[in-house]
């Protein structure tokens, strides 16, 4: 945590001033768009509540081919994982192995079966992940006006990940290549686009971005981190992605967009362009609105199919990890098309 302060400082003070950046109630202001107490004051699934059955149904309706797609990237890559600053790839090491057993201090079992075991230390983010509903806030307030002090004590006590790993996602997928539609294997370190962008590139792509979608949007970033030396991938860390406006918010808000799921290790541009502000959509999205981030996730493959074929719409599937209080956990999404 030291660490990810440090990094932001340093990321904050290379655009302005810590004290010239407006806090988040000044950007958001003090009546933003807000799904609390929607679903009921003990919900933590929060904009996952509109994927009902009906919404399963057209996302199985969506699939034409067989065709299966999964979205993790893989942890513990020889290039290292892509991480935001401060966190670390995992940390795998064997703990049972040919060696160990041969020099006789391994466990011996009937029969004489031998085994491989290993154990590894991970940050819960630290791969292809999905955020806890209460992972990030401001005003010392989570999800659906819970206070900030359920996030003490050694765990989420609310809006921890283990609701969303019991509910699971599913429903109808839609991809918008924005790196394709602007003719680049990647975006820019820190180019935006907006939810107007996001239509006119799904016209171009001759799909739509239908209410209540699963809304899947791919930068090229993660491209450009394996292709990149990590000391220039995180030089000046900024990474592309949606920028804040509250029409933006509100267009989330209007469609019903339950899932937000990118290939950038935040899923917005980290600083909002014009203030400075740090990931003012974890704030207005995950917080406010309760939609569901899933970040980091590998889109290349399923691109390629989608532009291959013309068809951009999938049924999309995913579970994170029963993990007991924690603030998020890896994923694996699977896509059938
Ligand atoms: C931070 O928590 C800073 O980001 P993310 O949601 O990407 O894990």
């Amino acid at each position: 945590m030291v660490r990810i302060t440090c990094v932001v400082t340093t990321f904050s003070k290379r655009r302005r001033h810590m004290a010239d950046v407006p806090s988040m109630r000044e950007l958001l202001g003090d009546n933003p768009p807000q799904n609390w107490g929607k679903w009921g004051s003990d919900d933590e699934v929060g904009s996952l509540n509109y994927l009902d059955p009906a919404q399963v149904l057209r996302g199985v309706a969506s699939v034409r081919d067989g065709q299966v797609f999964t979205l993790q990237c893989p942890m513990g890559h020889p290039h290292g994982d892509p991480v935001f600053p401060g966190r670390e790839g995992i940390k795998r090491e064997m703990v049972w192995d040919q060696e160990l057993f041969e020099s006789g201090n391994g466990p011996s079992f009937p029969g004489g079966i031998r085994a491989t075991d290993d154990k590894a230390e991970i940050f819960l983010q630290g791969s292809s992940q999905y955020d806890a509903l209460g992972h990030a806030w401001y005003d010392d307030t989570l999800w659906n006006g819970r206070s900030a002090d359920t996030t003490n004590g050694g765990g989420m006590s609310w809006a921890s990940i283990l609701p969303i790993a019991e509910r699971g996602v599913a429903g109808r997928g839609v991809l918008i290549d924005m790196a394709r539609h602007r003719g680049k294997d990647w975006l820019d370190k820190g180019e935006t686009f907006t939810h107007t962008d996001l239509e006119d590139a799904a016209a171009k792509q001759g799909t739509t971005i239908e209410d209540r979608d699963i809304l899947l949007v791919r930068t090229g970033f993660l491209k450009y981190f394996y292709a990149t030396p990590a000391e220039e991938f995180y030089e000046g860390f900024i990474e592309p992605g949606l920028t804040y406006s509250r029409e933006l918010v509100e267009w989330f808000q209007n469609k019903e967009i339950p899932n937000l799921v990118t290939d950038t290790i935040a899923n917005e541009v980290t600083a909002n362009p014009e203030t400075g502000v740090l990931l003012p959509l974890h704030a207005s999205l995950l917080r406010n609105l309760g939609v569901s981030l899933a970040e980091i996730i590998w889109l290349d493959d399923l691109a390629d199919a989608c532009a291959a074929d013309g068809r951009w719409d999938f049924l999309y599937t995913a579970a994170p990890l029963k993990i007991h209080e924690a603030t998020g956990s890896p994923v694996n999404p699977v896509v059938i098309r």
